[in-house]
């Protein structure tokens, strides 16, 4: 069983939603046909740039520990600030939701970054967040009617997860 993406940027991350997604088979940048422990590997070191950032999109975690695996990789849960970003992040996403870092854990209704910084910018879905005390983290790519954007979520669902960091 093995893996091979022989593309990078944009459509790494579309091959990897895909895979992440369930799909199997091949085309033109990449085969897959895989085992858990060869997709793990695959994504260790596969980062996509886009502006003066670096995002790497994971497999599935609940908020803490998918936080926790940015920061091992030096980066944290992604921080959306511009219209832009969030299409670059949707347009990769495929059909998967994932955690970004925003929570409102710490006061219930003040939603912040990872950063500690306060929302401006604000992509929630009509009626979203709606979770009151029971979903306190942020997902990007969540589906309702023809909106598709964040939601808040209970934290302890696994969801693919996306970091961000800084170029060097
Ligand atoms: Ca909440
Ligand atoms: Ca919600």
């Amino acid at each position: 069983m093995f893996i091979t993406i022989r593309c990078s940027g944009p459509a790494f991350l579309s091959a990897l939603a895909a895979i992440i997604a369930g799909a199997r088979g091949a085309d033109a940048c990449h085969n897959y046909y895989i085992s858990i422990n060869a997709l793990e590997e695959a994504k260790q070191d596969e980062w996509s740039r886009f502006g003066s950032s670096l995002y790497y999109i994971s497999s599935r975690k609940n908020w803490t520990e998918s936080r926790q695996d940015c920061r091992q990789r030096g980066a944290d849960l992604v921080i959306i600030n511009t219209k832009e970003e969030q299409e670059f992040i949707t347009n990769n996403l495929g059909s998967s939701r994932a955690w970004i870092g925003l929570t409102d854990t710490d006061e219930e209704g003040v939603w912040k970054w990872v950063d500690g910084s306060e929302l401006t910018t604000k992509f929630w879905i009509p009626g979203e967040p709606n979770g009151h005390g029971h979903e306190n983290c942020a997902v990007i790519g969540h589906r309702l009617g023809t909106s598709w954007s964040w939601a808040d979520f209970p934290c302890n669902d696994r969801l693919v997860w996306i970091c961000e960091k800084p170029l060097k």
